[in-house]
């Protein structure tokens, strides 16, 4: 039996959140959700965003006649899919020759950088292609694991999280092909390389190499075929995860590394030497000073470095100080030797993976393109205790989040003043109060803590804090435990400051912003003392510019549950994401004039049997049939605008008698209902 319209909806829910009858209401919102989620209808809609939900399940949705479903199809016209979006920038950057970028957002195990993969496959699968370009779809397919390998490692929340944010740009030549890539990669997470938490890994590529390095390879850089051997390997006492097959992810990065142009073995010889960096033990002379115990190390890192063994040591045993002008090198004491190394492993770490990235750039380079975007980066980040990297990743959502607002907001202007449409002012929340707070010249959050790490004498965390609280302490979003009466807000630690983001409160620590704020290899450099988070605001800013030049495309995804099953719908967690991502204000926005728009031709072809005057055929001006079309409807003047090209409808429920009317008529006629999921899948 046909099922009615109806029932469908009350079984699948609605595939774009607008045209929920009670948008503001985040039960509503969540239940359509849970509807869609139980049926393994992942993606949804709000206008142009996707809302995606991690399976944590192959679906069957990713094949080839599915992309081929989406080519060149209207966006609506088709359930919603990471491929239409995709799709969708692509033409848009085709036809209106438009640079497009797709932010993907989403906590760690949400399914961004999935999303992003599936979208980069799309291109490579469906785009025209000559041989050169064969070459270059090849590099950017296997740009992804070798970036991987480096800056992914198993979390407790995600067995592969990406442990840096990833910017790409695709670019296509005027034929549409794919012709070349460039990366921006963003705060990788270099203490991971000397520390792990209990049931966390280091970064995939130790493994890797260690578990499938060929015996000849291994012995030339000294290693043991033994993951425990390894200080750094071993702080998280997880050297196996179910998930993953070291010993095969090994040959496939060996394989993207060779596709991508790397044939000196410069880069293994790096991994290396960080893992006999981490066993370079010390001991201590009475007099305090540290001495190096364990030679062999030491015979490897000159060799694979290709520096002086006895340099060496003392780098790792002493400092460089000025004193009246002259160098001077102090010696250091175990405590601070061990942590001087591991500085030193971090930063080699870290420059590599910029020189990794560099150098796919080389192999990818291609000038004078057209570009599509993606951006995979860390969604909202609120833990038991948050500290300097929740506060930098926070404040790149906010900054996201500003340019959604403008930009949607920007682009429903538009839309409303080319089709001659009335703008209704919407109101929102303007988060740019929140960003000036962190990030404005002077007296901002990162202007004041760049000041303490510059400042001689007793600068300290603690003292970072007590000038935030001087400074920007009667700010309406920062809090600290002191109250205005001077008295002590009992529900905040000492050591904390509280910032009210757009998406909720959040408590950071302070404890360590000095420290990860500055550079520790260069304590001597007053110059470059100040420049982490500093850095970071500047690389955002150019981020904002790059994003603001194209049209964007969004995609946020969701995390169903915390034990990485699938079919389990956790309603706290969801509802939490659901706030972070901040979807209750996009929809807001999105739902602030009409809940639906359609061009003239698409709404009369659909719906023009339900009107004597319009059936088979209207020979007139669309925006005529449309007019007699919605008038023989019955709908009222204030349910609905015509533009110059679209209809505006401004309650879903007038769109839904017009799908139930239809569903009617073609039950009166015979008629097989084939489209019947078109607005509801
Ligand atoms: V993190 O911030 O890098 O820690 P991501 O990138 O949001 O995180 P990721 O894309 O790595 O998460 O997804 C986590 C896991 O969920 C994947 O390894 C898959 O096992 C699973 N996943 C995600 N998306 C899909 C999907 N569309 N279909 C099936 C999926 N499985
Ligand atoms: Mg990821």
């Amino acid at each position: 039996m046909m099922e009615s319209a109806l029932t469908a909806r009350d079984r699948v829910g609605v595939q774009d959140f607008v045209l929920l009858e009670n948008h503001t209401s985040e039960v509503a919102f969540i239940e359509n959700l849970r509807k869609r989620f139980k049926e393994n209808l992942i993606y949804t809609y709000i206008g142009s965003v996707l809302v995606s939900m991690n399976p944590y399940k192959d679906l069957e949705i990713y094949t080839k006649q599915h992309m081929d479903r989406y080519r060149g199809v209207n966006f609506y016209e088709v359930s919603p899919h990471i491929y239409a979006v995709a799709d969708n920038a692509y033409r848009s950057m085709r036809t209106e020759r438009r640079d497009q970028c797709i932010l993907i957002s989403g906590e760690s195990g949400a399914g961004k950088t999935e999303a992003s993969k599936k979208v980069l496959q799309y291109y490579a699968i469906t785009c025209p292609a000559s041989e050169h370009v064969q070459t270059v779809k090849d590099r950017l397919l296997q740009s992804n694991p070798v970036l991987e390998a480096f800056g992914n490692a198993k979390t407790l929340r995600n067995d592969n999280s990406s442990r840096f944010g990833k910017y790409m740009d695709i670019q296509f030549d005027f034929k549409g092909a794919p012709v070349g890539g460039h990366i921006i990669n963003y705060l990788l997470e270099k203490s991971r390389v000397v520390h792990q938490s209990h049931g966390e890994r280091n970064f995939h590529i130790f493994y890797q190499l260690i578990e499938g390095g060929e015996d000849d390879l291994l012995r030339r850089l000294g290693l043991e075929k033994n993951a425990q051997q390894y200080q750094y390997l071993v702080k998280g006492n997880c050297p196996k995860v179910s998930s993953i097959n070291d010993r095969n992810d090994w040959k496939i990065v060996r394989k993207a590394l060779s596709v991508i142009g790397f044939t000196d073995d410069e880069l293994l010889n790096i991994i290396a030497s960080v893992l006999h960096l981490g066993n370079v033990q010390y001991g201590g002379e009475d007099s305090g000073s540290a001495y190096i115990t364990t030679e062999t190390q030491i015979k490897y890192l000159a060799r694979l470095l290709g520096v002086d063994g006895t340099v060496l040591k003392e780098a790792l045993t002493h400092k460089k100080i000025i004193a009246k002008g002259e160098e001077l090198m102090s010696p250091l004491n175990q405590e601070q030797a061990a942590s001087a190394r591991d500085a030193l492993s971090k930063a080699i770490y870290g420059r590599t993976f910029t020189w990794l990235v560099n150098k796919i750039n080389g192999s990818l380079a291609f000038k004078n393109a057209s570009v599509i975007g993606l951006l995979d980066i860390y969604g909202f980040e609120v833990f038991q205790n948050n500290s300097f990297e929740q506060f930098c990743i926070n404040y790149c959502n906010e900054k996201l989040q500003q340019l959604f607002i403008e930009l949607t907001l920007k682009s429903e202007q538009e839309e409303y003043e080319a089709e001659g449409i009335t703008w209704e002012p919407v109101q929102y929340f303007n988060n740019k109060i929140i960003c000036d707070l962190v990030e404005e010249k002077f007296k901002g959050i990162i202007s004041i803590l760049d000041e303490e790490c510059l400042r001689p004498g007793d600068a300290s965390d603690i003292t970072f804090l007590e000038k935030l609280e001087n400074t920007v302490g009667g700010h309406a979003h920062f809090l600290t435990h002191k109250l205005a009466d001077g008295k002590t807000r009992k529900v905040m630690g000492r050591e904390e400051f509280r910032l009210i983001h757009y998406a909720g409160e959040v408590n950071y620590n302070v404890n360590g912003f000095l420290d990860k704020n500055n550079d520790l290899l260069f304590r001597n450099l007053k110059e470059v003392r100040a420049q982490a988070a500093t850095q970071f605001k500047n690389s955002l800013a150019k981020l904002m510019e790059i994003l603001m030049s194209k049209e964007p495309s969004y995609v946020r995804c969701i995390k169903p549950n915390d034990a990485k099953q699938a079919g389990r719908f956790d309603e706290v967690l969801i509802r939490h994401q659901v706030k972070y991502l901040g979807l209750m204000e996009n929809l807001r926005v999105r739902r602030a004039g009409f809940a639906y728009r359609r061009r003239y031709e698409t709404f009369l072809q659909r719906y023009k049997s339900l009107c004597p005057d319009t059936w088979p055929n209207w020979d007139g001006r669309l925006v005529d049939g449309v007019s007699t079309l919605v008038k023989h409807l019955g709908y009222k003047p204030e349910e609905y605008k015509l533009g110059r090209t679209k209809i505006f409808i401004r309650f879903p429920k007038t769109l839904f008698a017009t799908e139930d009317a239809l569903e009617v008529r073609k039950h009166s006629l015979g008629m097989s209902y084939s489209q019947k999921t078109k607005y509801r899948k």
